[in-house]
């Protein structure tokens, strides 16, 4: 067991149902790296288009039987790449045993992800204040795994109006966010301008979800 203390440092409580877990992908990162490089030269990353006819700052990918995608139409899950006409490249199992893992430390065991949306941050870039509610079922929760520059993280209550929180996240964390936090707004601040050794210029985040 790992002594209290390290716990205590390591896990950060942001809200009833929402946990930050410091540094906890940081064994694994280049594997993480490596594994969305392989998955971005199959389906690669996109500047997606919002209902609302905005093209998002942040560009995404997925892996997994289904992926997250935004365009005139709305917003939604779909089994395949909408530019490319064929399925998401599939989940490495490493990215499902992390989100698994990371949801049972936050009180979530069993959390089978078949969902990874991939997004990719440059300076600027920037997700403005949303719920991820694209979910047939808000029993399950979401992991989110940073990589790269680190960015601000808002997280706010269950009414957009709420005032968020503002959160650092580094290289390394996972923040699990489930239960009662489930459909609270959050949102990234643009980011700022920066070279991370591993990364570079970017940077990058996984959310995995339970969608179907
Ligand atoms: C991001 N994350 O960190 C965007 N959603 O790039 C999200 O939108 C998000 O981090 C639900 C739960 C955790 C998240
Ligand atoms: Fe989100």
């Amino acid at each position: 067991m790992m002594p209290d203390l390290f716990e205590g440092d390591a896990r950060q409580a942001l809200d009833e149902g929402a946990v930050l877990l410091r540094g906890q992908a940081l064994p694994i990162d280049t594997m993480l790296l490596a594994a969305i490089e392989t998955i971005s030269s199959q389906s690669p990353f996109r500047r997606m288009t919002t209902p609302g006819g905005f093209q998002m700052s942040v560009a995404m990918t997925n892996c997994g039987s289904v992926g997250w995608v935004t365009d005139r139409s709305g917003y939604r899950y779909a089994a395949r790449d909408p530019d490319r006409d064929t399925p998401w490249p599939a989940m490495p199992p490493q990215f499902a045993g992390l989100a698994g893992d990371a949801a049972r430390q936050a009180g979530f065991a069993g959390f089978s992800p078949d969902a990874c949306l991939i997004n990719c941050y440059e300076p600027g870039a920037r997700l403005s204040l949303h719920q991820d509610k694209d979910e047939q079922d808000y029993r399950h929760p979401v992991v989110s795994v940073s990589l790269g520059l680190p960015a601000i993280f808002q997280f706010g209550g269950l009414r957009r109006t709420d005032r968020p929180q503002r959160v650092p996240l580094r290289h390394g964390d996972i923040v699990v966010w489930g239960g009662p936090a489930r459909l609270a707004y959050h949102g990234v601040l643009a980011l700022k301008d920066g070279v991370h050794p591993l990364v570079g210029r970017r940077r990058l985040n996984l959310t995995f979800r339970k969608a179907l």
